[in-house]
């Protein structure tokens, strides 16, 4: 297979200024005339090559005049040409109701859509389709008028009319010179929420959100969302928008969840739509966090974009790290930073520990939409959160100022970045960019040496890269950790916080004036992604739990405590379960903790994080050790929990931040009677189930339900399943809580929702609501016998005929073959070779898979 290598980057042989495309809308047939004026890019004699996949060239002009000296070399077009400056056109006919891999120009609900990120657009026309491309575009789009009434480009709109035959046409203009992947149109019957936003220099925007009409009432947060991305982008980083329109399109199908396009954004439905009875609190952030994301894109990806796709960390590591920053002010910072984290080690540690470990900016692909990962985005933006944690808030800001000014309009690196954080702050972050590089996640070892009653203490740090594939021998990095030290007899801090910056194999760090024995509180705040291996005792951990300051070393001394119980209990078969009881009630009881916090502090970790804890996966017994300690802590604090249920009843449904925080940990206290094994948990669920008058509540009970035993278990499924049986987007989640549920019988159960009606591979978050889910749930997916894995390749090797894209995705689970015993490897491995064995597999998949043999 084709590999393409960052080290043989060349710049563009040919400039496209200016790009005018005409569209002839048709689900069936679309024509689409592109004209082209291209610039020779220095002195050269090469031919112009224009990308294109799929389709065949119609007719070929050049300044005018047709021509027939072009040719087609594997999938490029490669015209001849004489000057320096030339007009090229041509004309293709593609089918978007064709066009099942939802790239390109697709058909969707009815209406037409495009997604060109990254190499969609030459399934459109004819192009150099590459980031380092800028031209500025002019769309004119031609079709029936009462099938596709709105018809929308990038940029702004310029003009419509009649065309004629029951047809109409408009035409927009984009001055801003941009990339082709960032090219969009959408033609459809479609209904508008407008808004609008006056920028801090007065320039007044006029904001759409388009859906179509019955989903009209569900569009007011993201909207509301939007402004506030709008208003947050220009305080906290000076940055305005820059057009006078700012539309956002919802579609049903679609890869991922949405689209930057300039002035454009495509949006997958499930972020944008949202009321109370449909959509979770969860939902409702994950909308806001999605729609300040891709607006923030305008400058982190637009304005500026990447040079070449080894550099998509640039656009995407920052632009999370910036829509962290946002979601954090609009809420609990400290929740939102768990969250974060939660989400860091349920995919990208996996990621950066398996056959798919790769860099933050790597250095060779096979095809490009594999590498749209955990470890681009999210390590990306750790990386760019430890470079605002060494140079502090006024200097990183600073640094970027310089970043969007010094590379407004170009295309750029990951390395053009660091070079403005180190120019505009002086420091040397010369060993720091080895997190560009180097694969895999540092381990650290932590440990705290006091004699007693002496004065000084003594920390020995020492860190570890693992090796990762292509990458046996790792340098020592840069890790910023925060760190502060109490004191284990008065409970007061005995140091302020220090930023450490470990970049040796190993330090110590002394402490002077430590009068009684200190207890270590290390990567507060998660200043570093890395994994801390420490000597605390249980006992540590619980008095941390209870008093550390920093509000994520307080989380994270409790999973900690909760880890080493669950790992315990996983390996022997049975653990001392006090100690975690005890954090628990001390945390519920704690008057100065807000419910958010406490409910992500009193959640267990996820059995594939404790999974991951061991040298082989051993899943039942993961299960149970979970299992048991959930019935510890059910019954233990059966009081707290009841209480707790009780008195988080809630009147009618708001949605502030205080009634977000009495659901989450509402839902968390009816798990916890659950596992408790009480008798009345059905009823208790059930009448929660139907009381509810939002779908945070509602789905909080409906999954305890799902998950055990009990004999309202398939009233409520049934219930669920007929209320909204009309929301594609609720009905995922009626097949996500079947998929993800802890009954033993999980996987003959999604075996059976694979052939119900309203299953379909077609759809992308149908397909991942429930063989994604699935693949994610350590227990049912491993059941022993590998029907899970047969299962799982079985529906892969389907959905990758359709969708290569999305299939190879949701392929991972398998590669984690190495984790697990020599029964399920083979098992695993067995169904991998079947995938790689399949004839015209996607080179998507073929990836994948070939790489998770390795
Ligand atoms: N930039 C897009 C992702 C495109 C994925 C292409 N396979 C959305 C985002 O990250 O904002
Ligand atoms: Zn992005």
């Amino acid at each position: 297979p084709a590999v393409t290598l960052r080290a043989d980057y060349r710049p563009p042989e040919w400039l496209v200024p200016e790009t005018a495309l005409d569209f002839d809308l048709d689900p069936a047939a679309t024509r689409v005339r592109t004209t082209l004026s291209v610039t020779r890019n220095g002195s050269h004699a090469e031919p112009l090559r224009l990308d294109g996949a799929g389709q065949e060239p119609l007719a070929v002009k050049v300044d005018g005049v047709l021509v027939n000296d072009w040719r087609i070399e594997g999938e490029q077009l490669v015209v001849p040409l004489a000057g320096d400056a030339h007009s090229v056109e041509t004309e293709v006919v593609i089918a978007p109701d064709r066009n099942t891999q939802l790239m390109g120009l697709y058909a969707s609900g009815g209406n037409l859509c495009t997604q060109c990120e990254a190499e969609g657009f030459r399934r459109i026309t004819f192009f150099p389709d590459r980031p380092d491309v800028l031209s500025r575009y002019r769309v004119r789009m031609t079709a029936d008028s009462a099938r596709f009434p709105i018809l929308l480009a990038n940029g702004d709109p310029v003009a419509q009319g009649d065309a004629g035959e029951g047809r109409h046409w408009a035409e927009w203009n984009d001055p801003f010179p941009k990339p082709s992947y960032l090219f969009a149109l959408v033609a459809g019957d479609l209904a508008v929420n407008r808004g609008s936003f006056t920028t801090r220099s007065g320039r007044e925007v006029q904001l759409g959100i388009w859906v179509r009409a019955s989903d009209l009432p569900r569009t007011d947060h993201a909207l509301h969302a939007l402004k506030l991305s709008m208003a947050w982008d220009e305080r906290v980083y000076g940055r305005e928008y820059d057009l006078d329109v700012f539309n956002i399109v919802a579609v049903d199908d679609f890869n991922f969840g949405a689209m930057e396009n300039k002035g454009l954004n495509i949006f997958n439905s499930r972020y944008i739509l949202a009321d109370p009875d449909t959509a979770t609190d969860y939902d409702y952030d994950g909308i806001a966090a999605v729609v300040a994301h891709e607006y923030f894109h305008n400058w982190s990806g637009n304005r500026i974009t990447c040079r070449d796709w080894f550099q998509l960390s640039l656009k995407e590591g920052f632009t999370v790290y910036r829509d962290q920053g946002f979601s954090a002010d609009q809420g609990s910072p400290a929740v939102k930073r768990i969250e974060d984290v939660r989400s860091l080690r349920a995919a990208q540690f996996p990621e950066d520990a398996g056959p798919l470990a790769h860099p933050v900016r790597p250095d060779a692909y096979q095809e490009i939409s594999n590498f749209y990962t955990a470890t681009i985005y999210n390590k990306g933006a750790e990386l760019i959160r430890m470079m605002a944690t060494i140079l502090g808030p006024q200097a990183f800001r600073a640094a970027t100022d310089l970043y969007f000014d010094r590379f407004d309009g170009t295309a750029a690196t990951c390395e053009d970045f660091v070079a403005c954080m180190e120019e505009s702050s002086g420091r040397d972050l010369g060993q720091f960019r080895l997190w560009y590089g180097q694969a895999g996640t540092p381990r650290v070892s932590a440990s705290v040496d006091h004699a007693p009653g002496g004065g000084r203490a003594t920390l020995r740090l020492a860190q570890r890269v693992p090796a990762t594939p292509g990458q046996p021998d790792k340098q020592p990095m840069v890790l910023p950790l925060k760190l502060r030290l109490f004191g284990a007899e008065t409970g007061r801090p005995l140091t302020d916080e220090r930023l450490v910056l470990l970049d040796q194999p190993a330090e110590t760090v002394t402490f002077e004036a430590i009068t009684e024995r200190p207890i270590l509180s290390i990567n507060r705040g998660f200043s570093a992604p890395v994994v801390i291996e420490s000597d605390r005792t249980a006992a540590d951990l619980a008095f941390l739990s209870a008093h550390d300051d920093d509000p994520f070393a307080r989380y994270e001394a409790m999973q900690q405590l909760m880890l080493d119980t669950l790992v315990a209990g996983a390996i022997e078969g049975a653990a001392d379960h006090d100690a975690v009881v005890a954090a628990i009630f001390n945390t519920l009881e704690n008057p100065e903790l807000d419910y958010a916090f406490m409910a992500e502090a009193v959640l267990l970790p996820s059995e594939s994080f404790i999974g991951d804890q061991l040298a082989v996966v051993d899943p039942e017994a993961v299960h149970r050790a979970r299992e048991t300690l959930r019935r510890a802590i059910g019954q233990g604090l059966a009081d707290s929990w009841r209480q707790l249920y009780a008195v988080l009843q809630q009147g009618p449904y708001a949605y502030t931040p205080d009634a977000k925080g009495k659901r989450r940990l509402r839902g968390v206290a009816l798990g916890y009677i659950a596992a408790s094994g009480d008798a009345d948990t059905g009823r208790l669920a059930f009448r929660q189930f139907e009381a509810a008058d939002n779908m945070t509540d509602r789905q909080a009970a409906l999954t305890t339900l799902a998950n055990g035993d009990y004999a309202e278990r398939e009233a409520a499924l049934d219930i669920f399943y007929n209320r909204y049986a009309d929301n594609s987007l609720v009905l995922d989640k009626w097949f996500q809580t079947q998929a993800l549920s802890s009954r033993a019988d999980t996987a003959a159960l999604v075996e059976q929702l694979a052939q119900h009606p309203d299953f379909s591979l077609a759809n992308p978050n149908r397909a991942r609501s429930l063989i994604g889910a699935f693949g994610v749930n350590q227990r049912a997916f491993h059941t022993a016998g590998g029907a899970g894995y047969r299962f799982l390749a079985d529906q892969l090797i389907a959905l990758d005929t359709l969708n290569p894209q999305t299939a190879a995705k949701l392929l991972p689970p398998l590669g984690r073959w190495r984790r697990f015993d020599e029964q399920r490897a083979a098992l695993m491995r067995a169904e991998l070779e079947r995938i790689v064995a399949v004839p015209s597999l996607s080179k998507d998949m073929f990836e994948q898979a070939s790489k998770s043999l390795e």
